[in-house]
């Protein structure tokens, strides 16, 4: 029987150099072969040449998954909140339990209560119409990890996949429940999106059988238009930062390349906070020179397109897969510059003006 990575899943072979599951065939030989060669450089270097997994395959994968689960456990970026959605994986799962680790929380700003953030997560699946459960944890430092397995204990089920976006961190919450197994093998996790090529089956005293799963990958991420390595910038790995410009009329604020708003009827005293929780940050902008510098740099190679958004105060505009725009003070239109097909949400605050004023 081929043996599979315990990394990433891909199935172990010594044909294609450069592939997914690759070893060379004298350490393919060797009964401690459990990692391919990809694992290894990701692991061991930070690199991956050889690309993610493709949403197809990701795809096909995560809905065989769901038919042989009695419970899925998404995962959910909560610096991405809508952009890490997966509707296609909601769909699927039906009437089966759904529990929503939304993870990273440790990336929230120490002034944002845990009880003021689960509030905010369950209101919003309510809103949006997501039967799911929440748990708030953060898979890289454990917080509240063992609330969820508590949690599947008490449902009873024997069969739980992990899944949901790519790069939200499914394989860190499977090391994390690996960890109280003492495993010594453990999931490949990377910064890039798409490191786990198929499903990996699991086993907790606790929770009984789980799977690791690739990511799927939803439609409208800005970080999904980009090359790998770029991509890698905007997606959520730091606490989450908040840049304050006053914004009266034909103010702008952009991240070069990406996104930019335009005020369109700022009063004197508005005022705009631009939050990234990654590498690049909002920066002031001119918005005479707007369209020429949109264009030039556009980092997805996509046309811009334009939208008007009216946006009130404890409200925020959501750019999929890159950062957010709150209203401090003023209700204000604004015109939203974005690469065409990423998507963008109006939802409330994630963190309450009283925070940040
Ligand atoms: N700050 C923070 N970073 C996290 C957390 N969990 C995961 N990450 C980071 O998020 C990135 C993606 O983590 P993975 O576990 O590889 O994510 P994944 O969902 O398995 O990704 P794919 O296999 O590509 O779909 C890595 O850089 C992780 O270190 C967390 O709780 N907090
Ligand atoms: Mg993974
Ligand atoms: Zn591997």
């Amino acid at each position: 029987m081929t043996k599979q990575c315990q990394g990433c899943g891909a199935p172990l072979h010594d044909r294609t150099p450069g592939t997914p599951g690759y070893l060379p065939a004298h350490v393919l030989a060797k009964d401690s072969a459990v990692i391919c060669q990809r694992c290894y450089r990701i692991r061991h270097y930070g690199q991956d040449e050889m690309g993610p997994v493709t949403a197809e395959r990701a795809s096909k994968a995560v809905l065989d998954a769901v038919s042989w689960a009695e419970g899925v456990i998404m995962v959910v970026d909560i610096m991405d909140f809508e952009g890490s959605l997966s509707w296609d994986l909601i769909r699927s799962c039906g009437s089966k339990t759904l529990i929503a680790a939304v993870n990273k929380c440790d990336l929230l700003p120490r002034k944002v209560a845990d009880l003021e953030a689960v509030t905010w997560v369950r209101k919003r699946f309510t809103d949006l119409g997501v039967p799911a459960t929440v748990a708030l944890i953060s898979a890289a430092s454990g917080t509240r990890v063992s609330d969820l397995v508590n949690y599947c204990e008490l449902l009873g089920h024997q069969r739980w996949l992990i899944a949901g976006a790519s790069n939200t961190g499914k394989s860190t919450l499977v090391n994390a429940l690996l960890k109280e197994e003492d495993q010594v093998h453990s999931a490949t996790v990377s910064r890039f999106p798409g490191t786990t090529q198929e499903t990996v089956a699991w086993s907790h005293r606790r929770i009984g059988e789980f799977k690791d799963s690739p990511g799927l990958v939803p439609p409208g991420r800005l970080s999904d238009l980009l090359p790998q390595s770029a991509a890698a910038l905007l997606i959520p790995a730091r606490a989450l930062q908040g840049k304050v410009y006053s914004f009266s009329k034909d103010a702008a604020m952009a991240i070069q390349g990406c996104a930019a708003v335009v005020s369109m009827d700022g009063s004197d005293d508005a005022v705009a906070v631009g939050f990234t929780a990654s590498d690049v940050a909002w920066q002031r902008a001119n918005s005479t020179k707007l369209d020429h510098w949109l264009a030039s740099d556009s980092l997805s190679g996509d046309e811009f397109d334009s939208v008007t958004v009216s946006l009130d105060v404890g409200q925020e505009l959501v750019i999929h897969g890159l950062g957010s725009v709150a209203m401090r003070r003023r209700r204000t239109k604004l015109i939203l510059h974005k690469p065409k097909g990423v998507k963008f949400t109006v939802r409330p605050n994630l963190i309450g003006g009283k925070h940040h004023n």
